[in-house]
This record gives structure tokens, sequence and C-alpha cells, in this order.
């Protein structure tokens, strides 16, 4: 120890860095051993012990410490490899041998909406070099710089936006019975303490049948920029099925993020999930979202003020309801044309039910349109 730190007071910064590389390498480390990383899997990250390693052959070994069940792959540089699903509280492995370059790290499971929803990550394999010291001193130093980066940049600097009108049949619904039951058991069982108050959903909640036409306008625009910097702006006013006149106007978007229920700065566009997905509550059909939106809002009842902070969830999807009757027509709806616009408000944390049936407000804009709005 004493004698590398001589050397690299009297050689410069370069030997310095080399120095200390080296003292953080295991000893017993040569050459031509495969590398080990370990992976740990849960909603909705993948996080890695390593984020540099020496080109050669790696095993990982992949741990899902979430509540549902996940997997593991690496693609890069023509290599595209996974596990199986990895149940909760398991593990698998998977050995590779990778030449230098990036590798996308990430959980493949249901149609990428894990990876969009964070379950993504990179990994940097260096060229090895004779020496082992060396190659390991080049890997730490720039899994450094890249911690330093952190986060994903480029979702950071591509802010996508959508503007979305609501058009079509207006629809509320109402409480009732979910339509799917049969399908939505399995995929309950792996909801933990949430699954209760689903269950009690299933036999009255807010995804119906029991349907009602409605008049009403909604327009909104939402801006995806990644992390917690997400906006919205938006109005909604329609007159519900007794009569009475709501307004909502979109505030500020909903960014804290819970297991089942990942809000991600609070807009995603192009998200596949719901039903059959494990993401989000399965007492919605499996569905395609262009965008999709959690937010807080003002509501406002015949003219006077209900709440300023009203939770609002909403979804332009794949239709899920058929024309005439607007019943739910699919479990698996994720193929539909995406022109349903859902809007759902409930009151803030710790506030009463709204004066409406089953205490919720749930409209529907049947034939909606998007488009990207004018920068
Ligand atoms: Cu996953």
């Amino acid at each position: 120890m004493s004698h590398l730190h001589a050397i690299a007071a009297r050689s410069g910064a370069g030997l310095l860095l080399g120095a200390v590389a080296l003292a953080a390498t295991p000893a017993h480390r040569v050459p031509g051993d495969p590398a080990a990383v370990s992976a740990k899997l849960s909603e909705w990250k993948v996080e890695l012990s390593e984020r540099t390693i020496a080109a050669g052959t790696v095993t990982f070994t992949v741990a899902n410490v979430g509540s549902i069940p996940h997997a593991f792959e690496v693609e890069g540089q023509g290599i595209e490899q996974e596990t199986g699903v990895i149940q909760p509280g398991a593990s698998a492995t998977l050995t590779l041998t990778l030449g230098p370059g990036t590798y996308e790290v990430y959980c493949p499971v249901g149609a990428d909406s894990h990876k969009k929803l964070g379950m993504e990550t990179d990994l940097k394999v260096v060229a090895a070099k004779g020496s082992g010291a060396s190659g390991y001193g080049a890997s730490e130093m720039s899994g450094s710089n890249m911690a330093q980066m952190s986060g994903s940049p480029a979702r950071g600097d591509n802010v996508q936006a959508i503007r979305v009108t609501g058009g079509g049949p207006v629809i509320q619904i109402l409480p009732g019975a979910f339509p799917f039951p049969d399908s939505a058991a399995p995929i309950l069982k792996q909801f933990g303490d949430e699954r209760e108050g689903l269950e009690s959903q299933v036999k009255n909640g807010p995804y119906s049948n029991n349907v009602t036409t409605i008049a009403g306008t909604f327009t909104f625009t939402a801006w995806d920029k990644g992390a917690v910097r997400d906006s919205v702006d938006g109005v909604a006013e329609f007159t519900s099925q007794d009569g009475a006149r709501w307004k909502l106007v979109l505030d500020r978007v909903q960014t804290k993020d819970v297991p089942h229920h990942p809000r991600f700065g609070g807009v995603i566009l192009g998200l596949y999930y719901h039903g059959n997905t494990t993401v989000h509550t399965p007492l919605v059909p499996t569905i395609k979202s262009a965008v999709a939106l959690w937010a807080f809002g003002h509501l406002y009842k015949n003219g006077a003020l209900v709440t300023d902070n009203a939770m609002v969830h909403v979804m332009l999807l794949s239709r899920t309801r058929r024309d005439g009757d607007f019943a739910l027509a699919c479990w698996d709806c994720s193929k539909n044309k995406i022109e349903e616009l859902q809007l759902q408000i409930l009151p803030g944390p710790g506030e009463p039910k709204f004066d409406a049936p089953g205490g919720f407000l749930f409209v529907n804009w049947q034939k909606s349109s998007s488009a990207k709005p004018a920068s």
C-alpha cells in the first residue's frame, strides 16, 4: 500500500488513479477469470453491482427482490439473451461472453412495459488489457463517471408531448361488477396488500358495464420530460347522470410512485399495461395507451369549488367498449384502435367522497383523437 502511494506521488495523476483502482481490486482476481455481476430486479428498476466490466465471460446472478414476476435481458453488439421469468424472491443466472461495447440491460416482461416503466440500465464492457490491474482501473473510473450522469440522458433530453381532444359518444361509468373476474383473479393474487381492496372492486367497482350516456368536453396537453419534470394542462367539463355540472382544471402532475402504480413523473407515452401485464390494476382490460397520466386538479360542481386536490387518472387507450351499449368488449384490448379517452377523478388523500354514485367520477370519450402540439 505505501509502495503504491509512493509511486503515485512521484508519477502524477494517471498513475494515482491506477493505484487507487488496484487497491480496490480483489487480490485473488486474475485475468481470464469470469467476471461476476449481481443484478436486482424490482418495481421499477434494474440495479447492477457493476456498471462497467472487462470483456470476456461474465455470469449475472439475478435476484427478483420485487413483488411481481420479472426477467433479465442483455442486448447489444449483436447479442440478445434473457433469463426465463423469475418469480418474486427467486434468482436466476445468465452466463454470457461479451465483447467491448455498451449493452442495454432490462426486464423484457410485458412487451417492454416494465422496461418503459424504468426497468432498464446499461452495462459498459471495456477491452481487457494484458494486465488485469490496468483494465480494472479503467473500469472503475468510467463506472463512477457514468454514475454521475445518472438516469437515462436520452429520455431526459427528449421531451415528448401530446395534445388530446375528446370526441364521439360521452359516457359516465357507474359502480358495478367487473365483467372479467376469472381473467383478473390470477393476476390479483400477485397484488399482496392491495389484493383485498381490489377484490372488493371486482363485485362493485368503477370498471363496469353500468353505463349512461352524458354530454361533455375534454381537451388536454401532456409533456413527458422524464424523471419528475412532466407537466400537464387541460380542462374537462361534463354534466353527470344526475344533472350536476362538473368542471375539472388540471393543475400539476402526480409524481409519487407506489408499488404496482408507477407514475414516472406523471406522464408516460406508449405504455402497454393493466389486465394480464401485472402493471397496475387488472380490473381494467389489457390495453395500450398513447398517453397515461396521473395528476391533481381543481374540481368544481355547479360552479362551486369541491377540491383543489382531486386525484386524476387519464388515458388515451385502445377501445375497451363496444358501440351501442358501451359494454366492456375484451379482456385483452391492446390491439384495438387507440381512441378511447378515459377520465377518472377521485377525492384527494383524506378528503370525503364526491357526491356521485360510488363517490367517484369516471367519464369516457369513445372516439377521441391526438396530435403533436405545435411547439
Ligand atoms: Cu419486470
